[in-house]
């Protein structure tokens, strides 16, 4: 029973508002952030508030008082339901996994660098080496992440720009024994555009203020942002100077703990500075050809990549095609289609060097050796922290994927939440109340149906011989889902002498709000065309580690797939297999509400809040916990918890089992029309019923305490 703060702080767990209305929600939320209190449960899911200001609630103490202990026995924290994760993955030998959800800025990777944090400290005991280094390698692999995955953009300041999914490995006694990082969907197209007030990757900042004159000069780099396009804009966001430097010296330090080697690491800043050199590269037209302005930077890149001045130029500049008669020739671009060669470049440089380094990373942390007839059931924690739903002034292709993803996992949340309540009740025999969902499966359907979501229109609009634009592609989504309750094509007059009206937006009504999106783009995003030219230079590096990003470069043009799977739907197969392995382990969840949109520790603006508790279902979560039962717990915790408030208990029950002493105690207090008694749990309906148990626990205490303490003194 959560119930240890003192009612100053109001309900630890919302399950005890005296009415569920989302009035009280509110108002219990709002006193508990200001009062410092920042975590508070529904049942055992953790709702989390952002609280914008360091606190001193994550210390070696605050570990020691949630380890190995039951959710109510503590105040509500992310340790409470990492602790719960761990034992049931050690105890039951259950897979399980830690879903934190929430809108950009609410507070996911903070929280799940606290979990990780909190599993390192309590495993491991006897500090074996191996163990240790594998709780290293998984903790510093979050700064390298964070460096080249995370920005900032006007929501969050340290922004995830990927989704990541870990999975930390565990032998039979409970010690780590490797892990495995997935990543999902890195927003490439930050390297080469920001938004105002936004900046690219972290990685670029880092290396530029915080290298050293010498690396830089070995770059062919100057340590000044602002000298580059695509840092310049974001060179100018504040007080971020400083943090870069120390992030670097972290970022080097981390990538030699996690075993890069000297020559790994230097490959990745060659190509950090070749992508900031090749930023830097221009064309021109003379109507004939089109020239290169910038060829020392070229030669740079050369020299960084280890590649021959004259192929960069070329792949900068043609492009091989086969023709239908099964000729190759090659065709010079224009100055457009050389612009869009160089950044579709970049973009896939840094996402393979950002995949790359990931993998690398598992290669160091993968279980090996691992023999489950020798070493008994490997079992696993994942812990999801992906990209939260995302409304900006103007929302794009990467919007879109975002939040679809979030969809999915609203989805996943109804699922589980049903299902756990459902399977707990079978299991212990208990007879099921139904209730009502906003079920989010209708847009989940929307973006993903085959032959009819949007991600299916608009694969056949990229996949079409003839030249489909992002126009032509968005009047035949809103002809398609016109009918749609969740989707609108919106038409913006172009011209205002002849009223000619153009569809350039459609809007989803997402499950937590409405998104408005730009389909600029949409198709070039979606089709992520890469000129193979590019691909084979890299491959034909003399850099080993440059080659091995790029396989597909050995294929010659005439092998090269001619349809090869769209980014929507790459990014939806991905996600649906994320799902399906959540799916299958046993969920905790933690719900990160962001306060205000100042990052402001003492504001908490009522209706942004209320808003995100709509949309995140806490209200019917709560309605579900209280329609069932509250409580349940095992006969025999209840009983050592509560066997002091009766007489046929206490000191020691002669009942003949748990249950049946569990049963003395529920009606000696009167409440058995409260409860069901499942096969081994007590279920309890109403909190009150289990509040009165607490208060008169809270009363006999000191009683008890007095007692104890004459019999020491042999006064008894
Ligand atoms: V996004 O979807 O990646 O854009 P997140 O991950 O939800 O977002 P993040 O964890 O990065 O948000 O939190 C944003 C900022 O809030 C952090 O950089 C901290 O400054 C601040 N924060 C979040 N949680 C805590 C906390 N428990 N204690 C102190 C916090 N500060
Ligand atoms: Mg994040």
């Amino acid at each position: 029973m959560a119930e240890l703060e003192g009612l100053e702080f109001g309900k630890s767990d919302f399950v005890l508002l005296d009415e569920v209305t989302m009035e009280q929600f509110m108002e219990n939320l709002k006193l508990r952030f200001e009062k410092g209190r920042i975590y508070t449960y529904i049942g055992e899911v953790v709702v989390s508030v952002n609280p914008y200001r360091q606190m001193d609630i994550y210390g070696k103490d605050t570990i020691d008082a949630y380890r190995g202990r039951e959710l109510y026995e503590n105040p509500p924290h992310l340790y409470a339901v990492s602790d719960a994760a761990y034992k049931a993955m050690k105890r039951r030998a259950k897979d399980t996994c830690i879903v934190i959800s929430g809108e950009s800025g609410a507070g996911k990777t903070e929280a799940s660098k606290y979990i990780m944090q909190y599993i390192a400290a309590i495993t491991n005991p006897s500090q074996r080496v191996e163990v240790e280094s594998v709780k290293n390698v998984l903790l510093k692999s979050n700064c390298v992440l964070e460096a080249f995955g995370n920005a900032k953009t006007n929501r969050n300041d340290n922004s995830s720009r990927f989704g990541k999914y870990m999975d930390i490995n565990f032998n039979f006694n409970g010690e780590p024994t490797g892990g495995h990082i997935n990543n999902y969907l890195l927003e490439k197209s930050r390297v080469v555009q920001q938004h105002d007030g936004e900046r690219n990757f972290h990685s670029f900042y880092q290396l530029l203020r915080g290298g050293s004159d010498e690396m830089l000069e070995s770059l062919h780099l100057q340590n000044d942002p602002a000298a580059y396009i695509y840092t310049k804009e974001g060179s100018l966001a504040k007080n971020t100077s400083s943090n870069d430097r120390s992030s670097h010296r972290a970022v080097m330090s981390a990538l030699e703990v996690i075993g890069f080697s000297p020559e790994e690491i230097n490959s990745i800043y060659q190509i950090l500075a070749s992508i900031l050199l090749l930023g830097d590269v221009r064309f021109e037209s003379d109507g004939e050809s089109v020239q290169i302005l910038g060829l020392e930077a070229v030669g740079h890149v050369s020299e960084l990549t280890a590649t021959e001045a004259d192929s960069v130029c070329k792949s900068l500049l043609f492009r091989t095609v086969a023709t239908g008669g099964g000729d190759v020739i090659e065709k010079g671009h224009s100055e457009q289609d050389a612009c869009f060669g160089r950044d579709a470049f970049v973009k896939a440089l840094y996402e393979r060097l950002f995949g790359w380094i990931v993998s690398r990373i598992n290669s160091v942390i993968e279980v090996k050796d691992y023999d489950p007839a020798l070493h008994g059931k490997n079992t696993v924690i994942g812990v999801l922290d992906i990209y939260g739903f995302e409304i900006f002034d103007n929302n794009s292709f990467e919007q879109f994927c975002i939040n679809y993803c979030n969809e999915k996992l609203q989805q996943l949340f109804i699922e589980l939440i049903l299902r756990q309540e459902q399977g707990e009740y079978q299991r212990e025999g208990i007879t099921w109340q139904h209730i009502d969902y906003f079920n989010n499966q209708i847009i989940v359907d929307l973006v993903e149906q085959p032959h009819k979501g949007i991600i299916s229109i608009l694969d056949e609009a990229c996949l079409s011989v003839g030249k489909v634009t992002d126009t032509v592609c968005l009047e035949s989504m809103g002809t398609k889902l016109a009918q749609h309750p969740h989707y609108t094509s919106r038409k913006v007059r172009t011209d205002q002498k002849h009223g000619l009206c153009v569809c350039k937006h459609f809007r989803i009504r997402h499950y937590a709000g409405d998104v408005t999106y730009s389909i600029e783009g949409f198709l070039d995003k979606n089709k992520d065309l890469l000129f193979q030219d590019f691909k084979r230079l890299m491959y034909n590096s003399a850099n080993q580690v440059l080659k091995e990003m790029w396989p597909d470069g050995q294929l010659s043009i005439t092998e090269v797939t001619k349809r090869p799977l769209t980014a929507a739907t790459l990014f939806k197969n991905s996600i649906v297999a994320l799902v399906d392995k959540l799916g299958c382990k046993e969920p905790y969840y933690v719900r990160c509400i962001k306060p205000n949109e100042m990052k402001s520790p003492v504001l908490f603006d009522d209706a942004r809040c209320q808003h995100q508790v709509a949309y995140l279902g806490l209200m019917e979560n709560v309605m579900v916990r209280r329609a069932g039962f509250a409580y349940r717990q095992h006969y025999a915790r209840v009983l050592q918890r509560y066997k002091m408030t009766c007489e046929y208990t206490w000191p020691n029950h002669l009942m003949g089992s748990d249950r049946e002493a569990v049963e003395a105690i529920v009606t000696q207090h009167g409440f058995q029309d409260d409860v069901a008694y499942g096969h081994t749990k007590l279920f309890v309906r109403t909190p009150r019923s289990l509040f009165t148990l607490e208060q008169e626990r809270a009363a006999l205490i000191p009683i008890l305490v007095l007692f104890l303490q004459k019999v020491w003194r042999g006064a008894l």
